[in-house]
């Protein structure tokens, strides 16, 4: 009997070990990497420096040992320091590294006497362990050479993540389980994940993390949390990690015993001061505020009869004397007749020039609300006087949760590079937010997260390529997708890790990361081919509220109208989109010239964006030649073969992947594709009602009846 229940023990174990690659170790997987030990000979470096110490760290994963620590010249020596390191003096460097700032480093290799020298420089501390860790990817890589002559300066200042999480541990949007604060037990009990999650952020260059959901519980500026927000900031203090919080705007009065939280009112101000100075008492380098105000229910300063200038600079008084910002959301609509798309423009653009200089105004990528595909919002650029920031969305929201394989670093890349005009030909967004074109006291950058407590944090093993994305952009708005997805294939599915006699480099390179990049690089567009083509938007399942599934259908009575899809497609017997040009809702009207007039003209209008500008009959004459209804189902039918060609893929990669990650992907991408068949039916079989045309006969018949997928509730709890 012992012996039986001893030898399930033991299979059990071994099942486990075989099938323990979890993804936990995200792109950091050191000790899986192993490298040529002789790349370095020595290190010159700080033994009490914290980026030193990473380095020895990982190194030491890599190699199995330390590097030696060395006082003269070895020959091939490592050497680590910040300007005023008398190691790194003699390179006359100092110019160079403080026009790079604090975060900015260098990595050199200098050929002396024979000798060669690497070295990883920087002004600041912060800079010296991006460097650092800039250092080990490209070992991890087999990018390092002894020609190495790099630069770097990070695009934002400030690079954030803005986790939704709330103070019971759920997390609005968030499909990777519970929340990784461990609200309950703070501070007496410190989770280990703090520090690897710090230590993740580090490694890819974020600086900032606002700890908790833009509809936020007041609670957490009371003293019991306060002290929980101190203990966290401790744990994230030492990887150059800034804590933030959201804010209730209704504090002064829910919490502070006070009549009102009208900005204007002296006590009102006076809370917010001795609350900023409570905060700094116990985190002296506590970043600032993240506000929802005046949006979706939430309180703010308009419900005193203020403006959101007013809402903004009462707190950024608060804030300034500790070097605190406030990063107010321009997310804000509301139920009145105008065109959702156009209601941030114009409450915004009115108050250009009068918020303070501590203040950011955070603005969606688009108009609307992180939508699978949206024009880039209107106010960058636009509003010449006063900081933006950009957001966007990591978490998979309108983007199959996580259990769609989607990479969102093609959205962003085409969202930063999109040109506003605003202050002529080259006037991108990126460059109208990262100080390039107007000065900017602060520039930054904000991404919503998509972290819990999954064991391989993101819910999809895929999931974390966006975490990474999000963070190699807010470094570099200028890199590509393709060097952002080579990069992470190659961090997180090292072919050293797998069957390394059986398959060469070379092999790997064309058997698993080519295939697997074009899946990366093609998922969004798929995903936007099966849910939303052509400028559609904003037609998912009303039930729940999940914003997974399709629902162009759901409009029960009693709902506000801009929260069904019908307002956003607007199906009818002659044809299908938004009319946004001068003679619609005149949204078009808030894009620069050339923008203005190309959006306005349906033959010039970019086809990705056409139902989002226009309303078109169903037999409008596309490029192609098709008519509008067909070129609809054709690209419906064109995402779910796109899905499924994915899952081909896939399966060929097996002999490079391990089996745990393997298995987990396929059954997503197994999933993916049903949900996309749900998709291409349910749409086709709603909107036919209207065009009243047959969807074409060379294309797969739909094989959902529409009465049952007005009546599917996809069941999400599988998978989330
Ligand atoms: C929407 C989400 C909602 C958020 C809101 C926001 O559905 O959960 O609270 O955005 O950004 O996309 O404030």
């Amino acid at each position: 009997m012992i012996r039986n229940l001893l030898f399930y023990i033991l299979l059990l174990l071994a099942v486990s070990g075989l099938n323990a690659e979890n993804g936990h170790q995200l792109w950091l997987r050191f000790n899986k990497t192993k490298i040529d030990s002789q790349i370095f000979s020595g290190i010159i470096g700080d033994k009490n420096q914290f980026a030193v110490n990473e380095f020895q760290h990982d190194w030491n994963e890599m190699t199995g040992k330390y590097l030696p620590m060395v006082n003269a010249q070895t020959d091939s020596l490592l050497i680590i320091g910040t300007l005023n390191d008398k190691n790194i003096r003699p390179f006359g460097l100092k110019n160079e590294l403080m026009k790079l700032g604090e975060d900015g480093y260098v990595i050199k290799t200098i050929h002396q006497n024979n000798k060669i020298v690497t070295i990883v420089a920087s002004a600041g501390e912060s800079g010296l362990l991006y460097g650092v860790f800039h250092l080990l990817r490209l070992i991890q890589i087999d990018k390092f050479s002894y020609n190495i002559d790099i630069v770097e300066k990070p695009s934002y200042k400030i690079r954030v993540l803005d986790h939704w999480d709330n103070l019971d541990g759920s997390v609005e949007r968030g499909y990777a389980g519970r929340s990784i604060w461990k609200w309950d037990e703070l501070p007496n009990v410190i989770s280990p994940l703090y520090k690897e999650y710090a230590r993740a952020n580090a490694s890819i260059g974020i600086n900032g993390t606002v700890l908790n959901n833009v509809n936020a519980s007041p609670k957490i500026l009371s003293p019991e949390y306060l002290q929980k927000v101190k203990a966290i900031a401790d744990q994230l203090r030492p990887f150059h990690i800034k804590v933030y919080f959201s804010i209730n705007f209704a504090s002064p009065s829910t919490i502070g015993g006070l009549k009102t939280s009208d900005p204007l009112d002296l006590m009102v101000k006076k809370w917010w001061n001795d609350k900023a100075n409570e905060i700094y008492k116990l985190i002296p380098d506590f970043g600032g505020f993240l506000v929802k105000a005046s949006s979706e229910g939430q309180p703010g300063p308009q419900d005193f009869g203020r403006t959101h200038a007013d809402g903004a600079n009462m707190l950024a008084d608060a804030l300034k004397p500790h070097g605190g910002i406030v990063m107010w959301r321009a997310f804000v609509y509301s139920a009145s007749k105008d065109d959702r798309a156009k209601q941030a423009y114009n409450e915004f653009v009115p108050l250009d020039g009068q918020f303070k200089d501590n203040v950011i105004i955070q603005v969606k990528n688009g108009p609307i609300d992180f939508q699978p595909r949206e024009p880039f919002s209107p106010l960058f650029g636009a509003m010449k006087k006063t900081s933006l920031m950009p957001e966007v969305e990591i978490t998979q929201e309108y983007l199959g949760h996580s259990i769609q394989l989607v990479y969102l670093s093609t959205m962003w890349e085409e969202f930063l590079k999109s040109d506003t005009y605003q202050e002529g030909i080259g006037s991108t967004v990126a460059r109208t937010t990262d100080g390039s074109i107007f000065p900017q006291k602060y520039t930054a950058i904000a991404g919503v997260a998509n972290i819990g407590l999954d064991s391989n944090w993101c819910g999809h093993q895929f999931a974390q390529a966006n975490w990474y994305a999000f963070g190699r952009l807010a470094w570099n708005n200028k890199l590509t997708s393709d060097q952002i997805a080579d990069e992470w294939l190659r961090l997180t599915f090292s072919p050293k890790e797998k069957k390394a006699a059986s398959f060469t480099n070379t092999d790997w390179e064309k058997n698993f990361l080519t295939p697997v990049k074009q899946i990366m690089l093609e998922s969004r567009e798929a995903a936007i081919h099966y849910s939303m083509p052509l400028g559609l938007h904003h037609i998912f399942a009303g039930l729940n509220n999940t914003h997974y599934g399709p629902g162009p259908w759901w409009a029960p009575k009693g709902v506000r109208v801009d929260w069904t899809p019908p307002y956003y497609h607007k199906a009818d017997t002659f044809g299908i989109g938004f009319d946004r040009t001068h003679s619609g809702s005149d949204a078009v009207s808030q894009y620069h010239e050339p923008l203005c007039s190309e959006f306005n003209d349906v033959n010039t209008c970019p086809e990705i964006y056409l139902l989002w500008f226009h309303h078109l009959p169903w037999d409008y004459k596309m490029k192609d030649g098709r008519i509008l209804w067909d070129e609809l189902c054709y690209t419906y039918e064109k995402g779910l073969n796109e899905v499924r060609q994915f899952q081909k893929t896939w399966d060929k990669v097996e002999p490079y992947v391990d089996s745990q990650r393997f298995f987990e992907v396929q059954s997503k991408l197994r999933r993916q594709c049903r949900d996309a068949q749900i998709w291409k039916d349910g749409c086709l079989l709603y909107f036919q009602q209207f065009s009243k045309r047959p969807i074409p006969y060379d294309i797969e018949r739909p094989v959902h009846d529409l009465d049952d997928l007005m009546k599917i509730k996809l069941n999400l709890k599988d998978h989330n």
